[in-house]
C-alpha cells in the first residue's frame, strides 16, 4: 500500500479555518507531520512524498483532493475556491497509480474528507464544501464500479466540516461515530463505537493494516479501541486541528 502525503509549507496558516483553535505553529506542524508520515512507514506504507505547495497554503490535506478505491480513482472538486487549483498537481501524480481516473465536473463541489469507505459501500456527505450535484456524480462513478452508496447530509450539524470529522470505518462492519450521526439510518445495521462528545477530533482515525492511528489526548476512546484489541499509534494533531483538520485527511491511501 502506497500512501500520498504533502508536508506543510510555511504559508500554512493562510488556509481556511474557522479560526477556533489559534494560530498553528508552522515548525511544530512539520515535526507533527514527519511523525505521521513515520507512523504509516512502520504499518508498512510506502511513501510518496510531494513537497510543499506554496500556491495552496491547505494541499498538505491531501485526502480532500481525490477518492481512491481499489478499482478507480476520481478526481475531487473542493468546496473552497482557495483550494481548487489542488487538483491539478494530484492528478499528474495519481495518473502514475491510476489508468481509471475520473473527475468531479462544474457545477459538482466535492471534497474528499467528505467520503467515507466501508468495504464495498461509501458513505457521501453532503456540506458545505461538498454539493448535492458533486455527491450526486460520485455516487454514479462508484456505482459503474460495483459499489453502494449513502448520502449523509451534515449540513447544519455544529462541529462537522466533513463527513469524516465524525465518523472513521474501522473494518469488520465496524464504524466510529459521533453523536450526531449516531442515529442517521445510513449506519444501522453497523458495530457502533460511539465517540464521548469532549473527543469528537479524535472520531476521525485511521486503520491502516494492524493499527489505527488516533489523535493522542483523547483517552477514553483509545481506551475503548485498546479494550476492542486495536493496536493504537498515538499522534499529536495539534496544529493541523487549528486548521480544522482530521487525521485522515493528511494522506492518500492507495490499496495494493
Ligand atoms: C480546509 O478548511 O479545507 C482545511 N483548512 C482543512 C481541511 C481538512 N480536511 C479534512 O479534514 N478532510
Amino acid at each position: 500500500m502506497v500512501a500520498i502525503v504533502r508536508a506543510p509549507g510555511s504559508n500554512f496558516s493562510l488556509g481556511e479555518t474557522s479560526g477556533l483553535y489559534g494560530q498553528p505553529n508552522y515548525q511544530i506542524a512539520l515535526q507533527q507531520h514527519e511523525r505521521y508520515c513515520q507512523a504509516l512507514e512502520y504499518c508498512g506504507l510506502t511513501l510518496t512524498r510531494l513537497p510543499p505547495d506554496m500556491a495552496h497554503p491547505d494541499s498538505t490535506f491531501v485526502e480532500d483532493t481525490a477518492i481512491i478505491t481499489p478499482r478507480c480513482a476520481i478526481m475531487s472538486r473542493p468546496g473552497a475556491a482557495s483550494r481548487l487549483g489542488e487538483i491539478e498537481d494530484m492528478r499528474k501524480v495519481l495518473r502514475g497509480f491510476y489508468s481509471q481516473l475520473h473527475e468531479i465536473q462544474p457545477p459538482g463541489t466535492l471534497d474528499g474528507g467528505d467520503i467515507c469507505e466501508a468495504g464495498e459501500h461509501f458513505f457521501i456527505g453532503i456540506s458545505d464544501r461538498t454539493n448535492q450535484a458533486g455527491a450526486q456524480q460520485l455516487a454514479n462513478v462508484l456505482s459503474d464500479y460495483g459499489y453502494t452508496h449513502d448520502f449523509v447530509d451534515i449540513r447544519g450539524l455544529a462541529g462537522l466540516l466533513h463527513l469524516k470529522s465524525g465518523i472513521a470505518y474501522l473494518g469488520e462492519n465496524r464504524l466510529m461515530l459521533v453523536d450526531a450521526l449516531i442515529d442517521h439510518p445510513a449506519f444501522q445495521g453497523y458495530e457502533v463505537i460511539r465517540v464521548d462528545p469532549q473527543e469528537n477530533y479524535a472520531a476521525n482515525c485511521v486503520r491502516v493494516n494492524d493499527h489505527v492511528l488516533i489523535a493522542s489526548a483523547y483517552p477514553h476512546l483509545s481506551a475503548r479501541l485498546e479494550q476492542l484489541g486495536y493496536r493504537l499509534i498515538e499522534l499529536d494533531m495539534s496544529e493541523f486541528r487549528k486548521m480544522d483538520g482530521g487525521l485522515s485527511c493528511l494522506s492518500l491511501r492507495i490499496p495494493g
